[in-house]
């Protein structure tokens, strides 16, 4: 295969995955190395605000966009800093009541989302919802009040039921990180929600390709919803068990893992060295449940070496497959069928 098909090839995946990484409070260089100490974060008390989107997508499902006709499944990656604010402008494009109902952050009942409190927005609609966040501190009677930087994430909560569940399972969701002052910044974040038997709402072995170069600093934010408990799982690459996934130093207790479970409404994230200690390679992350990979939830963290391949992988291979299972849905997603159509099935191998 020649390196321009390939290249398409591993662009398209890119897009794909660059779907939910809309990035709010900056732009990660994307040639960043982490050989170098990393950015760090800096400290919160910024005011922010965006606009945010509920939007009927062409195969039906649900989801949420920073601009009108940009939604996406996961929605966009929201990133603040403990002591910022976000005011978010939420209209509902659908044709149903819809809202935003956000975990980890601090807002007053009337930004909750849900119906009993009428904090729901109807078709046409609009409603500015208020996020705030904090740092840790002490507090009068002595106690340690935690900050509220995590790996979080939003969701609907009224469509279908009070509970948002027809919304979540069409794919009204999304990640939202908080950090502290002095965190590691990533090179890029990639968002993989386990939902019901999907991964992004991608079913039966179409889950999304996502990708890097070795030596990148790859966030990981991790979100389950829906019916099932799952087991997240990558190959060649660990974390800590901790709220920002890396170890704070020699001493820190937290135990290491490359396997986590993970239930309806979790969420945690991680950082990893993409090829760290491991090198280049089409690396696995899938559910671990086997019927659950078994039945497709599994996709591929592609790690590419500097010179943009990636060892002993057949992207032609991967994209027949993808093709093949597409064909019994009939191609009704035209984004899909293009970026996997094409010059890939005529190609030979990359290296
Ligand atoms: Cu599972």
């Amino acid at each position: 295969m020649d390196r321009r098909s390939f290249n398409k090839k591993m662009l398209a995946g890119g897009a794909l995955a660059a779907t939910g990484v809309t990035s709010l409070s900056m732009v990660n260089a994307p040639e960043a190395s982490t050989a170098e100490t990393p950015r760090t974060a800096p400290a919160g008390g910024d005011v922010k605000r965006i606009k945010m989107y509920a939007e009927k997508l062409p195969d039906g499902q649900l989801g949420y966009g920073l601009e009108k006709g940009k939604a996406s499944i996961p929605g966009p990656l929201i990133e603040l800093n403990e002591g910022d604010t976000l005011h978010i402008e939420f209209e509902n494009a659908t044709d149903v009541d819809a809202s935003l109902h956000v975990h980890g952050m601090d807002y007053e009942i009337s930004s909750d989302g849900t119906r009993h409190t009428n904090s729901h927005v109807e078709p046409g609609g609009k409603r500015t919802y208020t996020w705030r966040t904090h740092a840790p501190g002490r507090r009068k009677d002595g106690t340690w009040r935690p900050g509220t930087a995590g790996y979080w994430h939003y969701h609907d909560h009224v469509v279908g039921t009070d509970h948002g569940t027809g919304g979540v399972r069409k794919g009204l969701y999304g990640p939202l990180i908080v950090r502290r002052k002095g965190d590691p910044l990533p090179d890029k974040t990639f968002t993989i929600v386990f939902n019901d038997m999907t991964i992004n709402n991608k079913s039966g072995h179409d889950s999304p390709t996502f990708e890097a170069t070795v030596g990148d600093r790859v966030e990981f934010v991790s979100i389950t919803h829906g019916e099932y408990y799952h087991t997240f799982h990558v190959h060649g690459h660990r974390w800590a068990d901790n709220r920002t996934g890396m170890l704070t130093g020699p001493d820190d207790p937290s135990q290491i893992l490359d396997d986590k479970i993970t239930g309806p409404g979790d969420s945690f994230g991680f950082q990893v060295i993409a090829g760290e200690g491991v090198g280049a390679g089409a690396w696995m992350y899938h559910c671990h449940v086997q019927s659950h990979s078994d039945m497709g939830m599994a996709g591929l963290f592609l790690v590419k070496k500097k010179d943009g391949t990636v060892p002993d992988y057949e992207p032609h291979h991967a994209a027949k497959t993808a093709k093949d299972i597409k064909g019994t849905k009939d191609g009704k997603d035209g984004k899909d069928t293009e970026s996997s159509g094409g010059g890939e099935a005529s190609s030979g191998h990359h290296h």
